[in-house]
C-alpha cells in the first residue's frame, strides 16, 4: 500500500502506528476544551489515507435492494438542510494498553485518548434516503431492506485489500432522532483528509468504527455487512475466550458504547505537591444515554466525592437531552486536598444507572475493545 501522501499531523500527537497512521493527543491537552481541536483528534485508520482530488466529480452510489440506484454529488448533500450535531466520537480500543497489563490482548495500543468531541455538520442520512424514497422511521423496505452498509474508498489488508465497511440497522439510518450524518464538517471546518475528506459517516453513540470515512457507496441490504470489522472484529467476548477457542459468530458486533469517565490531569503515575488538587476529566455514555453523576474517590474506591459536571463554561450540566447535547462527552471536575500518596479513582454513571465496572479483569477480552473499568491513577506526594 501506498503512503506516499499522508497528510501532515500535529507534533504533540502520540503515535501508536506510524502505517496506517493511529495516534492520540496527550491526555492533558484532551480535557482542556470541550470541542476538541481538529488538530488534536485521535486518528485512527486501517489503510493509507485517500486522495480526493476531483470534488466535482466526487459522487457517492447509493442503491442494492431501492427501486432505482442514485449518484449522490456533494451538490446534492449540500442542498439538504444542514445539521450541526455535536458528538463524542470514540474508538472501542479505547484505554487498550491499561487493559493489556492484566492479560495481553491483540490490537493497536491506546492510552485514554481515543476520543474527542466535535462539532459535525452535514446532512442527515434519514433526508438522503427520504431522496431515493425510503420514507423516515422505516424498519425495513418492501424489497427486504433491513440495513444500511456504507463502504468507503480506502483499501485496508483486514479486507485484503478490499475497502473499509460497516452498516447499522435501516430503522436507525431512517429516525431523524438519532442523528446519523454524512458529514461534510468538523468545528465549521470542511473535513480534513484524516478525518474522512470529503464525506464520512457519523453514527452518534455508537463505538467509531461504524462512523466510516471516505464515503465511496451506500448499500440497502438485508443482512448486517458481512464485513471483517462487522464480523471479525469490534464484538465483546467473555474473558474466558481466547483466541484458542474463538467462535466470531456467536456474538453481535459492538454498536453502542457503554458508560466511561477518564481523569485526564493526572498521569497514570503523578507527582504532586501536598495541598489542593483539581482532578478533571470527561465522562460519556453511548446511545444518547446523557451522564447522570461522576464520583471521584481519592483513597483507591473507598469513598466517594460527587465532581461537578459541565458541557458549556459556567452552565451546570444536566442530562435532559433538551438542553444539553445528548451525545457529547461531559467535562468534570473537582477540587480537593491530598495530603497523602493515594489512588484516586473516577466512575460515571449514565441516565439508565449504568455504572462502569470496579476492574478490568471482569471484562477483560481478547481484542482489548472498551475498557471501560473505573480509571485509576497514582499519586506520590512529596514535599
Ligand atoms: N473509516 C474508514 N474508511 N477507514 C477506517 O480505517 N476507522 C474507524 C472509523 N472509520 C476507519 C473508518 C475507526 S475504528 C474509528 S475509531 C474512527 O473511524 C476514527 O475516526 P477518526 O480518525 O476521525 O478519529
Ligand atoms: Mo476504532
Amino acid at each position: 500500500s501506498d503512503y506516499s501522501q499522508e497528510p501532515p499531523r500535529h507534533p504533540s500527537l502520540q503515535i501508536n502506528s506510524k502505517v496506517p497512521f493511529n495516534a492520540e493527543p496527550p491526555r492533558s491537552a484532551l480535557a482542556s476544551s470541550y470541542v476538541t481541536p481538529v488538530d488534536l483528534f485521535y486518528k485512527r485508520n486501517h489503510g493509507p489515507i485517500p486522495v480526493v482530488d476531483d470534488i466535482e466529480r466526487y459522487c457517492v452510489d447509493i442503491c442494492g435492494l431501492i427501486g432505482t440506484p442514485k449518484k449522490l454529488y456533494m451538490r446534492d448533500v449540500r442542498m439538504l438542510p444542514k445539521y450541526d450535531v455535536t458528538a463524542t466520537l470514540q474508538c472501542a480500543g479505547n484505554r487498550r494498553t491499561a487493559m493489556s497489563k492484566t492479560r495481553k490482548v491483540r490490537g493497536v495500543g491506546w492510552d485514554v485518548s481515543a476520543i474527542g468531541n466535535a462539532v459535525w455538520g452535514g446532512a442527515k442520512l434519514a433526508d438522503v434516503l427520504e431522496l431515493i424514497g425510503i420514507p423516515k422511521l422505516t424498519c425495513s423496505t418492501q424489497s427486504g431492506g433491513k440495513h444500511v452498509e456504507f463502504v468507503s474508498i480506502d483499501k485496508c489488508k483486514e479486507e485484503n485489500g478490499g475497502p473499509y465497511k460497516a452498516s447499522i440497522p435501516l430503522s436507525q439510518a431512517t429516525n431523524p432522532e438519532a442523528d446519523v450524518l454524512l458529514a461534510y464538517e468538523m468545528n465549521g471546518e470542511p473535513l480534513n483528509r484524516d478525518h474522512g475528506y470529503p464525506l464520512r459517516v457519523i453514527v452518534p453513540g455508537v463505538i467509531g468504527a461504524r462512523s466510516v470515512k471516505w464515503l465511496d457507496s451506500i448499500y440497502i441490504i438485508a443482512e448486517e455487512c458481512q464485513g471483517f470489522f462487522m464480523q471479525k472484529d469490534y464484538k465483546m467476548f467473555p474473558p474466558s475466550v481466547d483466541w484458542d477457542n474463538i467462535n466470531w459468530s456467536t456474538r453481535r458486533p459492538q454498536m453502542d458504547f457503554p458508560v466511561q469517565s477518564v481523569i485526564c490531569s493526572l498521569e497514570d503515575v503523578q507527582s504532586i505537591k501536598p495541598g489542593k488538587v483539581t482532578i478533571s476529566g470527561y465522562a460519556v455514555s453511548g446511545g444518547g444515554r446523557g451522564i447522570e453523576r461522576v464520583d471521584v474517590s481519592i483513597d483507591g474506591g473507598k469513598t466517594w466525592l460527587e465532581a461537578s459536571r459541565s458541557q458549556k463554561t459556567g452552565v451546570p450540566y444536566i442530562a435532559d437531552h433538551v438542553s444539553s447535547d445528548k451525545w457529547a462527552w461531559v467535562l468534570f471536575e473537582v477540587t480537593v486536598d491530598i495530603p497523602y500518596s493515594t489512588e484516586i479513582v473516577a466512575k460515571a454513571v449514565d441516565s439508565a444507572a449504568n455504572v462502569q465496572p470496579e476492574n478490568v479483569q471482569d471484562i477483560w477480552n481478547l481484542r482489548g475493545i472498551l475498557n471501560t473499568s473505573w480509571h485509576r491513577v497514582q499519586v506520590r506526594v512529596g514535599h
